[in-house]
């Protein structure tokens, strides 16, 4: 018994009684008197912030990034500056479509977002599991979510929507196929590999620059679940992966990865015989290989789940300098819509919770809001220009200028090839992998009217006449003559 600290309100006053309200007698109402009850239902009926619209079940993890290769001539970012260099990170591995709630062993992308808390602030990586996306223009998200989520109606998924969505969106092929391939399921968080997915620009302390894709490659090895043994461990342990993660941190095996970039020289991008900044494409590895940066160990668990990993708030818009962003229109909506969510979510002032804060000081003139519980900037002053000392700016760490041109429209890509890339995956696979592929993709599109199935079964002809009828023979519809 020694020791223990006395229970208090959270004003600080000791707590007489935590076990029985005060009541008059001890069988009458209870009285509004008894601040103590009164506060601690309050805040009970206040414990849930809104779950993430997507992503919003995660599992999270502290470790370190270290530099093992020489990356200085592409970029500047401090973080990367020398090999053997280690900078914290956080990370968030995450489902997309399932409610907070939900089983982790679905098909469906997985979050693989990353923080590095460097010395010019936080630098996040918000990528997933796989190279691509669905579709490649910000405008087309909120639909997409819609026909992945709940009908209006019966609040079930509703694979009409879903493959409505996607035979009248071909873009989303690439993706689907890797969706409902093996990969679709990975077995656990530690067993897949994470993609930062758009392109990115590096830039070098002479201020040349270079645009580059992400990938972290698991050193755990890819590990998949087949469809029933998901289904099977979903009825059993919904929370198979993050149970996984938590589990195998804290008996000391620590997963890592492994961080490459491929570099393509500014000039290459005008010709490239794919867009490079559609997020729907790769680029071919034979002419951009991986290159080496470093290695990211996840060594530590959070303490506490809803201040580490639920208040966690990751930004595409936070990058330092040395890195910049690509024309990529879903990386250039995404640059608005995480901290416009974050404010909504967790409030206007989320960047002061511990976990979103930056091992740097923050100095600037923003000020107020709810719950401001740092000092506010106490007495500093709050405008700028002025001449009392305030931060200054720093010209260094500009956002690398670039040229652009054209007219300003709502314009489609000029690349509309959505059948190459996915052929050339489908023609990867072994027999067994394709016999999974179809036999997925099949279960899946088979309450789907079969208008919809039709439209959809001309994508997959497209890319591989094979795919489309093997999809077709598993539905049992006869197909017209391709010409
Ligand atoms: Fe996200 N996405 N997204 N997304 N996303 C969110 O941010 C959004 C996209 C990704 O562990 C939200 O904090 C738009 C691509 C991850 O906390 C939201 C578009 C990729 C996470 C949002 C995309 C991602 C999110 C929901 C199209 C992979 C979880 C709550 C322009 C490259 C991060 C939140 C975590 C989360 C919006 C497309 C990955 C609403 C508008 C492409 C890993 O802001």
């Amino acid at each position: 018994m020694a020791n223990k600290k006395t229970l208090t309100t959270g004003a600080g006053i000791p707590v007489g009684d935590n076990q029985n309200s005060i009541t008059a007698g001890s069988r009458g109402p209870t009285l509004l008197q008894d601040f103590h009850l009164v506060e601690k239902l309050a805040h009970f009926n206040r414990e849930r912030v809104p779950e993430r619209v997507v992503h919003a079940k995660g599992a999270g993890a502290h470790g370190y990034f270290e530099v093992t290769n020489d990356v200085t001539k592409w970029t500047k970012a401090k973080f990367l500056s020398e090999v053997g260099k280690r900078t914290p990170v956080f990370v968030r591995f995450s489902t997309v479509a399932g409610e907070k709630g939900s089983a982790d062993t679905v098909r469906d992308p997985r979050g693989f977002a990353v923080r590095f808390y460097t010395e010019d602030g936080n630098y996040d990586i918000v990528g997933n599991n796989t190279p691509v996306f669905f579709i490649r223009d910000a405008i087309k998200f909120p639909d997409f979510i819609h026909s992945q989520k709940r009908n209006p109606q019966t609040n079930l998924r509703d694979p009409n929507a879903v493959w409505d969505f996607f035979s009248l969106s071909p873009e989303s092929l690439h993706q689907v196929t890797i969706l409902y391939s093996d990969r679709g399921i990975p077995k656990s968080y530690r067993h897949m590999h994470g993609y930062g997915s758009h392109t990115f620009k590096w830039t070098n302390a002479k201020g040349e620059s270079v645009w580059i894709k992400y990938h972290f490659k698991t050193e755990q090895g890819i590990e998949n679940l087949t469809a029933e043994e998901a289904a099977k461990i979903a009825g059993v342990d919904p929370d198979y992966a993050t149970r996984d993660l938590f589990e195998a941190i804290e008996s000391g095996n620590y997963p890592a990865w492994r961080l490459y970039v491929q570099i393509m020289p500014l000039e290459d991008a005008k010709t490239y015989r794919f867009d490079p900044f559609d997020v729907t494409k790769v680029w071919s590895q034979k002419d951009y290989p991986l290159i080496e940066v470093g290695r990211m160990v996840l060594n530590r668990n959070p303490k506490n789940y809803f201040a580490e990993v639920e208040q966690a708030a990751f930004s595409p818009a936070n990058i330092v300098p040395g890195i910049g962003f690509s024309p990529d229109k879903m990386l250039q909506g995404r640059i608005f819509a995480y901290s416009d969510t974050h404010r909504y979510r967790i409030g206007a002032n989320y960047q002061l919770l511990p976990i979103n804060r930056p091992l740097v000081e923050v100095n600037n003139y923003q000020r107020d809001g709810f719950m401001r519980f740092d000092d506010n900037g106490g007495s500093a002053v709050n405008y700028e220009p002025n001449s009392f000392g305030g931060p200054v700016e720093d010209p260094d760490a500009k956002q690398d200028a670039f040229e652009v041109s054209g007219i300003a429209d709502s314009v489609p890509y000029d690349h509309d090839d959505h059948y190459t890339q996915a052929g050339d995956l489908y023609r990867l696979l072994s027999e067994e992998e394709r016999e999974r592929l179809i036999q997925n993709i099949v279960n899946d599109m088979k309450p789907v009217k079969e208008e919809i199935k039709r439209r959809q079964i001309e994508h997959f002809r497209k890319a591989d006449p094979e795919y489309g009828e093997r999809v077709a023979a598993g539905l049992g519809l006869s197909l017209t003559p391709n010409n």
